[in-house]
């Protein structure tokens, strides 16, 4: 089924080597995913983050599957257990490593089985200052990311900080897989815009799927 993606729809567009943009690929699957985030948030619930440096992050956050990633005055780190709920995160939905799976498939990255899944929520005005996701054991692992809700504006650079960075706009169903060379490309979200959208209402979420242990 998936696998006809490209071949239908024409939509697996290249951003840059080891990156691919798959256009809406996530949108059939979007009532499925937001009923299964009801049952991670019933468990895991949202809350914004303290960063080492001691401010607390615009987008809130939660995980789910074995390893989580939290942020808070020691550091950043994936750890087993959700410090709010004080046990293990919920366990990754079949719908959610089902779909990852799916993506890195059709992105030409085959066996992909994520053991982390970052929750981002983006309220209007909410950013991700630009960073490089380093905090996982082994680069050789893709990351999945998949977008839900408001549209919102991803800053892509290179492997330096000082690099010339692209803009990217990201709609509701949106996939973007990172692999090989793009894998330690810099990137953010800019503010989040206003808006109103009927898979999420006031707000952005990006599920982010990683191979992090
Ligand atoms: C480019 N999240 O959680 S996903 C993050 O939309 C994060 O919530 C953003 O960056 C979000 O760390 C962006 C897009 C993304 C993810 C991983 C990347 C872009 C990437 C890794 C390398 C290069
Ligand atoms: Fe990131």
């Amino acid at each position: 089924m998936r696998d006809l993606f490209e071949a239908e729809q024409g939509l697996a567009l290249p951003i840059v080597p080891g990156a691919v943009l798959l256009r809406g690929f996530a949108g059939d699957q979007a009532p499925r995913l937001r009923a299964a985030l009801d049952g991670v948030l019933a468990a895991s619930p949202w809350r914004h983050m303290i960063t080492p440096g001691g401010f607390r992050m615009s987008v809130a956050m939660t995980n789910c599957g074995p390893l989580g990633w939290v942020s808070d005055r020691t550091g950043y780190r994936y750890d087993a257990i959700d410090p709010v709920a004080g046990k293990s995160w919920p366990a990754m939905p079949q719908a959610f490593r089902e779909l990852a799976s799916e993506a890195a498939n059709a992105a030409g990255f085959a066996g992909f089985e994520p053991d982390a899944c970052l929750v981002n929520r983006y309220e209007p005005g909410a950013r991700l200052s630009l960073h490089q996701d380093r905090d996982e054991r082994d680069y050789g692992h893709p990351i999945v990311s998949v977008s839900l809700g408001l549209p919102a504006v991803l800053l892509f650079g290179g492997l330096q900080r000082k690099d010339k960075s692209m803009r990217l706009p990201l709609v509701h169903g949106d996939v973007v897989v990172w692999g090989g060379p793009a894998r330690l490309n810099h990137h953010g979200i800019l503010p989040l815009k206003d808006g109103e959208h009927p898979s999420t209402g006031r707000c952005r979420i990006n599920l982010t799927f990683r191979k992090a242990g």
